[in-house]
């Protein structure tokens, strides 16, 4: 075994955006591309020599590929022990367990999330920090600047280490261990639930149907759920993992999860559904022909979080991501604590969460979490959601609806108008920015603009400050309009409009989403001219 320099030259856009570097698979199979990109790192990361780093992904074609070329990286810059998961999958979650369970500096994660897979989908790269969180935009900066500076990479010439057999073995003097990557996991999630309680639910009939969607999730849900719980064999479908998820979007909404959509508005509907995507951070909730928004799943998770063992003794704050909705804010201050509005992406988190400042963190687009560990977490809140339907026996659509008959219902929904030309992306953000100090006080189709501006986010603890992260438009009822441009797309730009429209009197907690936010799409179409400049009718995705 012989470890090379060899030469290299930069490649321009490896800026990791808001969750690492996400290319097309072509891109990464670049000569260099991926080599580059992980020389980067560990040029941030500097001296390596007595570092323990996690590496994972979510088995997405170039999965295998790429663990091998970081492992005789990392062994040419001295790392002394990487741990891997079995087959090279950890879901994200996973890897975030595993780095703090066993006192790792970081990790590796391999993922594009819900971004589709295959020779011709997309890959991802992004590393996490010690506490099991994604990297702050300081050492991600760090890393784009270190792709320009490039000259030359090191790579050992060892030979592929086998990553299905649990174990150890070396690259030059590195120690590779490849370990279960359930374990640390599940052993996580039943000190943090009564699974005692979900046991007797499943054992008194209780249905379930848990969509894997072929992503790194299934052995997870399909151990903890089946296995551990006693939930009936074909509880998770789609569990095996596939390089192609297997031709699907392994994005849990409503509408790339339509088949389970279709069961839980059929007949024969189970008593719950769920889905995760293809990293296993995000998950979505369904009752019998009854969808929870991500909103509000949060939303409900904090005003139950006790009937957990783990959160027991209450939970230390909220925080969620500026467009998602404010359905969390109102259990906030129903309890007591603070809830913070963050930027989008979940390294905004991190710190309000070391500095024990929230326990529970959510995001619009299907994620929620906590802090057990410092990624957002589909099967956690899917067993959150199990430990809930244990303790109070109601079903998903009565506990919504006493829900929102408690605290209103906050209309939510999110346009995204996917692969539109760049410029005029960019187009739209910029001629609203210039027209924001002048929406304040206006009145729009009966709505009073009570606040126009470009969100800006200072974190309480470190200071550091993020700005540009969204347009938001607030009324004077508290209605909002949000746009930003989406940091995780691999083709042309996509602007997401998100809408929300808050309704307190029960009598009206029935309309149809669409319809009740559409006055607010029409205004926001009014102000932003988005359909017009993208010169698209309708959204390629509402969820
Ligand atoms: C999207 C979501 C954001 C999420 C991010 C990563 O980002 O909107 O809320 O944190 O994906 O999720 P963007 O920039 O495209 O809007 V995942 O499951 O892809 O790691
Ligand atoms: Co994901």
């Amino acid at each position: 075994m012989t470890i090379h320099t060899v030469a290299t030259s930069p490649f321009s856009g490896q800026r990791p955006g808001t969750s690492g570097l996400r290319k097309k698979v072509t891109e990464f199979q670049t000569p260099g591309y991926l080599e580059n990109f992980v020389e980067a790192i560990f040029t941030t990361l500097g001296d390596c020599s007595g570092l323990t780093l996690a590496l994972g992904g979510d088995g997405r074609y170039f999965n295998r590929t790429a663990i091998q070329v970081i492992l005789r990286m990392a062994a040419a810059h001295g790392v002394a022990r990487m741990l891997v998961g079995r087959r090279g999958l950890m879901s994200t979650p996973a890897v975030s367990c595993v780095i703090r369970k066993r006192g790792a500096n970081g990790g590796i994660v391999l993922s594009a999330s819900h971004n589709p897979g295959g020779p011709h989908g997309d890959f991802g790269i992004k590393y996490n920090i010690e506490n099991g969180g994604p990297a702050p935009e300081k050492i991600t900066e760090a890393i784009f600047a270190n792709t320009h500076a490039l000259t030359s990479y090191r790579i050992s010439d060892a030979p592929p280490v086998d990553i299905d057999t649990i174990g150890k073995t070396r690259i030059e003097s590195m120690e590779v261990e490849v370990i279960d990557p359930v374990a640390d996991y599940a052993g996580l999630m039943e000190s943090l639930f009564d699974f005692g309680a979900i046991r007797a639910l499943f054992a008194r009939g209780f249905t379930m149907r848990f969509d894997g969607m072929h992503a790194a999730s299934g052995p997870y849900a399909k151990a903890i759920i089946e296995g551990m719980l006693g939930a009936p064999a074909g509880t998770v479908i789609n569990a095996e993992p596939l390089e192609d998820f297997g031709g699907h979007h392994p994005d849990p909404n409503p509408v790339n999860a339509a088949e389970l959509i279709a069961l839980m508005a059929g007949a024969s509907a189970p008593d719950f559904g769920a889905a995760s995507d293809g990293d296993g951070d995000r998950n979505m909730i369904v009752g019998r022909n009854f969808v929870v928004t991500p909103s509000d799943s949060l939303a409900i998770i904090a005003a139950n979080a006790t009937v957990a063992p783990g959160y027991r003794e209450g939970i230390r704050g909220i925080a969620r991501s500026m467009p998602t909705s404010t359905a969390a804010d109102r259990v906030a201050e129903a309890l007591g604590v603070s809830c913070f509005e963050t930027p989008t992406g979940w390294k905004y988190f991190g710190n309000l969460m070391d500095a024990g400042l929230a326990t529970l963190c959510g995001e619009e687009s299907y994620g929620t979490g906590s802090s057990h560990i410092r990624e957002k977490d589909g099967v956690w809140a899917v067993l959150f959601w199990l430990n809930i339907l244990a303790a109070t026996g109601k079903s998903v659509p009565q506990l919504v609806r006493e829900h929102w008959q408690r605290f209103g219902r906050n209309y939510y929904s999110r346009h995204d108008y996917e692969a539109v030309d760049p410029a005029a992306a960019e187009d739209v953000m910029a001629d609203l920015r210039h027209k924001l100090p002048l929406l304040a006080g206006h009145t729009y189709g009966g709505h009073r603009i009570a606040l126009a501006d470009d969100f800006a986010y200072t974190d309480p603890v470190d200071k550091s400050v993020a700005m540009h992260q969204g347009i938001r438009i607030v009324m004077t009822d508290g209605s909002r309009i949000v746009l930003r441009l989406s940091g995780t797309g691999t083709e042309g730009a996509t602007v997401r409009l998100y809408l929300e429209r808050y309704e307190a009197d029960t009598a009206r907690h029935d309309l149809d989403t669409q319809e009740a936010l559409a006055p607010l799409a029409a205004i926001a179409e009014q102000i932003s001219g988005l359909r017009k400049r993208t010169g698209r009718e309708r959204p390629s995705v509402i969820t």
